[in-house]
């Protein structure tokens, strides 16, 4: 018989959005559009539609280990995404389990609603706990900010210095979509790090006024796990992740699904 083919394979630690648009929904349909293989372990229900988060109840963190044991004991797994992590336990029951893989953590502390989605003490776990062994993080401006301990007038000078706190980070993506609204442009900034220096990667793109962006955050961090599963280099797996939101984003603006801030939709992404 033929050696087995093999597909890259990436996997998701994250919460339920049951109205599709963000959190594991979102995740598995990143994963699959972009050609990988996706798993995904849930770490909470959430109650939310695309107008508003009602709620959010998280699954018991022992299981949560029980369902990643589950996974990692039986398939191949390339790389980790984490969204979100709704307790300190869960946090400290998922960390000794992924430290040997790749791990990818998009930071979710805050709904784009303003719904607050984890406590403190569970962000202080996320920082302690989770920040030491992940190998990216994708960040927006406010999480960069909470996870740089301070207020921030320069997310590059502050993504250096969490790069040189954390030195098992290799990259930083943050995300530019949130700043700076009012102008025409949008920039993403990679930073990245190369023998030893820190190097900076751009996109530059056309800021696309859609009232659709539910669950850009998910898909972006998604997207990015998956191209880096395919054997990108962080800079090319980035440039990828950056194409391929924009364009969700463009084909999204005009589809209505539900009555508030639509979800993108994935399955014209590729
Ligand atoms: O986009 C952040 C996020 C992640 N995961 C889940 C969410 C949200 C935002 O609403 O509900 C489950």
């Amino acid at each position: 018989m033929n050696e087995p083919t093999s597909v890259p394979t990436v996997l998701t630690i994250a919460g339920s959005d049951p109205s599709g648009g963000a959190g594991i929904q979102a995740d598995l349909k990143a994963f699959v559009t972009t050609g990988a293989y996706g798993a995904a372990v849930i770490t909470a229900l959430t109650a939310q539609n695309t107008i508003e988060v009602t709620g959010t109840m998280p699954v018991p963190a022992e299981f949560v280990r029980q369902q990643l044991g589950s996974v990692l004991s039986d398939i191949r797994i390339d790389v980790i995404k984490l969204g979100m992590l709704t307790s300190r336990k869960i946090c400290e029951a998922i960390a000794p389990l992924i430290e040997n893989h790749t791990v990818v953590c998009d930071p979710v502390m805050i709904s784009t609603t303003g719904f607050q989605l984890i406590d403190e003490d569970t962000a202080d776990a996320l920082i302690n706990a989770i920040l030491p062994l992940a190998d990216y993080i994708t960040p927006n401006r406010f999480e960069l900010e909470k996870l740089y301990g301070d207020r921030i007038d320069d997310a590059k000078h502050a993504g250096i210095e969490l790069m040189e706190r954390f030195p098992n980070l290799t990259g930083i993506v943050v995300k530019g979509g949130h700043v700076n609204i009012t102008q025409s442009t949008v920039t993403d900034v990679l930073l990245y790090r190369q023998k030893g220096l820190i190097k900076e990667a751009i996109e530059n793109r056309p800021r696309y006024d859609s009232p659709n962006t539910h669950g850009t955050g998910c898909t972006f961090a998604s997207a990015f796990a998956s191209y880096l599963a395919q054997k990108n280099s962080p800079k090319a797996a980035f440039k990828k992740a950056v194409d391929y939101t924009n364009h969700l984003i463009k084909i999204s603006a005009e589809i209505r699904i539900g009555q508030g801030r639509g979800p993108l939709i994935h399955h014209k992404g590729i």
